[in-house]
């Protein structure tokens, strides 16, 4: 019997693929030498610098599932949540920024675009060039995406969309939106557009202020009677369904990265108390750090094989949303409490932004609650184990 690995206790390494081992050293090189150095200027300063997309594109780490035809590398889901519990390994707004990129806009031209349309957009997405945002939210409408007030109303040559998008990610400096709209021409239902920048009356003002996410644009979308052409619509998404199948990608991604920002805060956590001592002896020789380490541990090796599981049956096309909601929930409830813990035994320097612990934990307030709240998630498990549907 080989020896215990305290930093991989239950050998998760050892079930991935080469393609997958090679996608998370590729990934990890990157994020440690060229996305960790600039973190903490960048969430101080609330900024996100754009060429890391480019960075990222020219690595292949965006719409890394997307097909190779369009600019995308291809690969499996799992690779996919390897990246993104690299990225989030430094800051869960970097993760943000890549998954909304690979997701909530690459995913829905794939899934739901003309050919023309992944044409003209996917390569640029793909190599970063382009920028891309995805307009669900609205200020009266989070967790009730069902009763948007956006509309989409039938003109000569296309469609006239009308409304107000809140809290949206990379808006700010996003060459295209996709946004989602009630259609007057398709009986009210939701369909999706792509708004381009440029448009007249679409802007995208930003949100400050934010005590989380500092690292990553927010902002919001502005529709004031925007034009837009009948090539626009996504042809292959109605209803609901449309917005929640990207969800369904993206809250993956997030279960992976939540990981990442939880092991950076044990590892820091196990680090520093090694190190620091106090009543003449190290704070890792007490029993209470001990426990709060060895809970890490199990939480976050439970979580990743969790992802990993959801991850196969993603690929073997035996996943279902509420697989997705089940990790979801917990590990962005598991990183968040991690992190939390970890600023405590940090002491005050925990709460200094050169240990990291405390930007990682006021991030993970905002991957809690969004991509659906931690309670949102609960009511979708409990509605599918009871039948009853307990949201209104
Ligand atoms: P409900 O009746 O449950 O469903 C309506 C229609 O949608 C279908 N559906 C799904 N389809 C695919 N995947 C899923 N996960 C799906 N969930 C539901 C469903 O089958 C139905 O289809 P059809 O054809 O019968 O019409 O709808 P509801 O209004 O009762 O929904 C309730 C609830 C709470 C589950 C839902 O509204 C919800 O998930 N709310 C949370 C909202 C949310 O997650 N917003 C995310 C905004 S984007 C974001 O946060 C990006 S952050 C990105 C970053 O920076 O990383
Ligand atoms: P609310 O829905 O008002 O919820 C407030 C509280 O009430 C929560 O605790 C919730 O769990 C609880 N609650 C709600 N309904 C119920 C119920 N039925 N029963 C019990 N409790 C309930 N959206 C996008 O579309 N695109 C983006 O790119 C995007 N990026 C974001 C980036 C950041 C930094 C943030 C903070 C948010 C982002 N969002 C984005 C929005 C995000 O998805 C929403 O904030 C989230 O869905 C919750 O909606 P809300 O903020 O309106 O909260």
């Amino acid at each position: 019997m080989s020896g215990f690995q305290w930093d991989d206790p239950l050998l998760f390494e050892q079930q991935l693929s080469d393609d997958e081992r090679q996608v998370q050293a590729m990934a990890r090189g990157y994020c440690q030498a060229k996305l960790q150095p600039r973190v903490r200027e960048a969430f101080e300063d609330e900024r996100f610098d754009r060429e890391i997309l480019r960075e990222m594109g020219e690595l292949g780490l965006l719409g890394a599932t997307v097909a190779e035809t369009y600019g995308g590398a291809g690969v499996g889901h799992v690779a996919y949540g390897l990246i993104a519990r690299e990225v989030e390994r430094v800051d869960s707004g970097y993760r943000s920024a890549m998954s909304v990129q690979s997701s909530l806009v690459m995913h829905p031209i794939e899934a739901y675009g003309s050919e023309a349309q992944k044409r003209r957009y996917l390569p640029g997405l793909a190599s970063g060039e382009l920028v891309g945002c995805f307009g669900l939210t609205e200020p009266d409408f989070g967790s009730d995406p069902g009763g948007m007030q956006t509309r989409a109303r039938r003109v000569d040559g296309g469609y006239r969309l009308n409304g107000r998008k809140m809290w949206i990610t990379n808006s700010p400096i996003a060459d295209i939106a996709i946004v989602w709209a009630r259609s007057d021409a398709h009986d009210g239902k939701i369909k999706g557009f792509i708004v381009e920048r440029g448009a007249e009356g679409f802007s995208t003002p930003t949100i400050h202020g934010k005590l989380s996410l500092r690292a990553s644009l927010t902002g919001e979308i502005v529709l004031d009677d925007v034009f837009v052409p009948d090539e626009a619509l996504l042809p292959d998404a109605g209803g609901l369904a449309g917005p929640f199948g990207c969800l369904n990608k993206a809250r993956f991604g997030i279960a992976w990265g939540a990981m990442g920002a939880a092991e950076f805060c044990w590892h820091a956590a196990r680090g520093y108390t090694l190190e620091r001592r106090q009543f003449g002896r190290p704070l890792a020789a007490t029993q209470l750090v001990q426990v709060k380490l060895a809970d890490m541990q199990t939480e976050i090796a439970l979580g990743l094989e969790a992802c990993l599981r959801v991850g196969r049956l993603l690929d073997a096309g035996q996943a279902t949303p509420e697989m997705i909601s089940l990790i979801k929930r917990n590990n962005s409830g598991k990183a968040l409490a991690i992190a939390r813990q970890a600023r405590d035994m940090h002491g005050a320097n925990g709460i200094s932004l050169e240990y990291g612990v405390m930007r990682h934990m006021v991030n993970l307030e905002t991957v809690n609650t969004y991509e659906g709240t931690h309670d949102v998630h609960a009511l979708i498990l409990g509605r599918a184990q009871t039948g009853i549907q307990a949201f209104a």
